[in-house]
C-alpha cells in the first residue's frame, strides 16, 4: 500500500541508545523521588528549587558532547526528507535529538528541556544554563517567574488540536520507544485505528498498548527503525 500521511509518536526509548535514561529504566524514580511527584505544578509551587534541580541535571546531561542523535533519529529525519506524502513526528521527549538529526515537521507535545517560560507573560526563552528560583526573567525582570517550558502531569499537552487533526487523517501510525503508560499519547493508536490507519509498534519489548497495534517490531530502535524506514 502507498501511504500518504504518516504520524510517528516517539518516547524515551528512541533516545536510550543516545545515552539518555528512560523513565522505566530509572524505575520512574529520580534521586528517590517518583517522577510523577516532581514533574507536577504542585511540586514546582511547593519546592521550585527541587524541580529546577531535576531539570538542570537533565539539561546539563543533554548538552554533554557525547549525547547525540542515534541512527533511529537519523532514519526518521531521512524519511521526512524523502517521503512523497506528509510525515508528522510527535515526540513525548523533551530532548533536542530529533531536531539535531534533521527532523523539521516535529511537535514536542510535552515541551522542551532547553526552553524556559515566563509564568507572567508566557514568553519562552531558550536557556542552556542551570536555573534556580532566584533567576531573573528576561521579559519582566522579576525573580521566581521562570519555569521549565515542559508539560507536567495534570497539564494540557501542547498542540493537541494539530496532533488530533493529523491522527484523524493518517493512514500509517508508528509508535517508537514508548511504554504506553502516559495519556493522551498512549491513546493515539486508538484514534489511528478508528480512521483505518495501519498501526505499527517498534519497541524493545511489548508496550502497555501492544494489543492495539496491527504490527509489532521488537528490538533496539537504532537497529529496527532504519530497517523499517528503508
Ligand atoms: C493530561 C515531561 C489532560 C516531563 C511528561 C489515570 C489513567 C489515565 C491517565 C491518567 C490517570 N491519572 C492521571 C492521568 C493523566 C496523566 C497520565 O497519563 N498519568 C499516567 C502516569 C497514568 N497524563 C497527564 O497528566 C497529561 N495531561 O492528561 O491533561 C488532557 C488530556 C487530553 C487533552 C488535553 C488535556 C500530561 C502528561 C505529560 C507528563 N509529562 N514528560 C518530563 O519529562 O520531566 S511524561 C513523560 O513520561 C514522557 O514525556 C513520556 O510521556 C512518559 C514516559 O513514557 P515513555 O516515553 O514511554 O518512556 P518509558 O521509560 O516509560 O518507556 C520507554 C520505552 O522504551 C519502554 O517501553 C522500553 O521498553 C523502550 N525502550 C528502551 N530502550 C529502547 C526502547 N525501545 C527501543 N529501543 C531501545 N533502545
Amino acid at each position: 500500500m502507498q501511504y500518504q500521511n504518516i504520524v510517528i509518536l516517539t518516547g524515551a526509548g528512541i533516545s536510550a541508545e543516545s545515552g539518555i535514561r528512560t523513565f522505566r529504566a530509572a524505575d520512574g524514580l529520580w534521586e528517590n523521588h517518583r517522577i510523577e511527584d516532581v514533574a507536577t505544578p504542585e511540586a514546582f509551587a511547593r519546592n521550585p528549587e527541587l524541580v529546577h534541580q531535576f531539570y538542570n541535571q537533565r539539561r546539563e546531561q543533554l548538552l554533554m558532547p557525547d549525547i547525540r542523535p542515534n541512527p533511529a533519529h537519523l532514519a526518521l529525519a531521512k524519511l521526512e526528507q524523502y517521503f512523497k506524502g506528509e510525515v508528522l513526528l510527535v515526540t513525548q521527549n523533551i530532548d533536542n535529538l530529533h531536531e539535531r538529526a534533521g527532523s523539521r515537521n516535529l511537535i514536542h507535545m510535552h515541551g522542551e528541556l532547553l526552553n524556559l517560560r515566563c509564568t507572567t507573560s508566557g514568553q519562552v526563552f531558550t536557556h542552556h544554563k542551570p536555573v534556580g528560583p532566584d533567576a531573573r526573567c528576561g521579559c519582566c525582570g522579576q525573580m521566581g517567574t521562570l519555569r521549565p517550558d515542559i508539560v507536567w502531569f495534570g497539564e494540557m499537552p501542547m498542540q493537541m488540536e494539530l496532533i488530533y487533526d493529523a491522527l484523524e487523517s493518517c493512514d500509517l501510525f508508528i509508535s517508537i520507544g514508548t511504554s504506553g503508560h502516559v495519556y493522551p499519547a498512549a491513546g493515539f493508536v486508538e484514534i489511528a485505528n478508528s480512521v483505518g490507519a495501519e498501526t505499527v509498534e517498534i519497541n524493545l519489548e511489548p508496550s502497555k498498548k501492544q494489543s492495539a497495534f496491527d504490527r509489532h517490531i521488537y528490538g533496539p530502535a537504532s537497529r529496527e527503525v532504519p530497517l523499517f524506514v528503508e
